[in-house]
């Protein structure tokens, strides 16, 4: 990207009356976390295909997100998944972490790959199962403190397949008595942010299903308790931005997962099927201002074609770009359109963001923050696909996925 196109879109947004030194500084302190997951090999219920040079112990993980924030500057930490992740030496993952510029952020609980959460895991109906699960639980905010996490990240599979298979209002009970307990054992500067996922594997009902329903429980449970959007987890059409300004307004957005998705959940690149939709939720963001302070803004992706770290560093690379175009909106012309009920006029504003290309900003971002302008092309340089193919060969191993 020329210095000139950069000069260019800098006088376009000057004219907007727009600070361009501001929108510059509010991109260097973006802050995308990296799914531990994302690393190591995993695939589809149909197959796993072998990536060479997959992660396949959390060092490998740390090692390989630490590569993408030296790409991209913008990703400090790195999620965890336990028993995914889980290692004896927690002060010595923390410390390698530290080795490569991250920390280790949301810990993230597993109750649905062990045969005891056949039947459910919180909404179990046998104590025993759900003791197990809070005893899983009470260890994640355990790792938490040792790592020196303030996130425990919930998501449950738990759900039925056929009508009548069980009382929706029993499992309610139930689950909100087991989160109850979680909430009682955090710490004063911990968060749980509850995810919710209309389907699958349960396909008749889930227990969380959706946004509503999660914001219920937190409504139940208090102030340290937020609901987690995952991109991926919505039916076709839902309205992902809506839901994200009621839930801003709500003080109740913890974070998100970032993925996309064209029917079902996860794994796609982030902004590639529906950039607008990206942008759309970023405008949302940038718009609350304060409100979304402290939201997380996590990525859940698990590459199973695509080159690992390359689809990671892509991943990062489209969420900076909804972000950029959601700070260079014309909130002033916006309102106006907005005041005046002129429909098409407001539209046009927001499009106008969304259609100018961000890139020669995001060079230039990246080029003062010391890196270069173009991390695909800088992680091609670097060889260090190549590097990590060699020395760790074809992963046996799925770094805790099913295979
Ligand atoms: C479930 O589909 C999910 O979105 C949850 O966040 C899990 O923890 C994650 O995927 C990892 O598979
Ligand atoms: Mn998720």
């Amino acid at each position: 990207m020329s210095a000139e196109a950069y000069q260019h879109l800098a006088e376009h947004l000057a004219a907007k009356g727009i600070d361009v030194e501001h929108v510059k500084a509010r991109l260097k302190a973006q802050h995308i976390e990296l799914p531990s997951w994302g690393f190591a090999n995993t695939g589809t219920r149909f197959k796993t295909y072998a990536w060479p040079g997959a992660a396949r112990t959390l060092h490998e993980k740390i090692a390989d997100a630490g590569m993408v924030h030296k790409l991209t500057g913008v990703c400090p930490s790195i999620a965890i998944h336990i028993p995914w992740d889980k290692v004896d030496d927690w002060d010595a993952a923390r410390e390698f972490a530290a080795s490569q510029g991250l920390r280790i952020g949301a810990v993230n609980t597993n109750t649905f790959q062990a045969d005891l959460y056949k039947w459910g895991s919180i909404t179990n109906a046998d104590a025993a199962v759900r003791q197990a699960a809070l005893d899983h639980h009470l260890e994640c905010i355990e790792i938490a403190k040792k790592v020196g996490s303030s996130i425990l990240s919930l998501w449950y599979a738990d759900g039925t397949n056929y009508p009548g298979q069980a009382s929706f209002v029993e499992r309610r009970h139930r689950m909100i008595d087991f989160l109850r307990q979680v909430y009682a054992a955090l710490p004063e500067n911990m968060r749980m942010l509850i995810e919710y996922k209309f389907y699958e594997p349960a396909f008749y009902h889930t227990d969380i299903a959706d946004w509503g329903q999660a914001y219920a429980i937190c409504l139940k449970l208090g102030p340290k308790a937020q609901v987690l959007v995952d991109l991926g987890h919505h039916p076709q059409g839902a309205n992902i931005e809506h839901i994200v300004a009621t839930l801003l307004d709500e003080g109740k957005l913890g974070g998100f997962h970032f993925n996309n998705r064209k029917y079902g959940d996860d794994d796609l690149i982030v902004g590639t099927i529906n950039p607008l939709e990206l942008f759309l939720i970023f405008n949302e963001l940038v718009a609350a201002e304060d409100a979304a302070r402290d939201v997380a803004y996590m990525i859940d992706q698990c590459h199973y074609l695509e080159p690992k770290i390359a689809a990671m560093v892509q991943s990062v690379v489209n969420i900076q770009i909804a972000y950029a175009k959601a700070l260079i909106v014309d909130r002033r012309a916006l309102r106006e359109r907005q005041a005046e009920n002129d429909v098409l006029g407001a539209n046009r504003v927001l499009m106008d963001a969304f259609e100018t290309d961000v890139r020669p900003l995001l060079a230039r971002v990246r080029e003062e923050m010391g890196l270069h302008p173009d991390p695909i092309a800088a992680l091609q340089a670097s060889g260090y696909e190549q590097r990590i193919a060699a020395e760790r060969g074809v992963a046996t191993t799925s770094g805790g996925f099913p295979t």
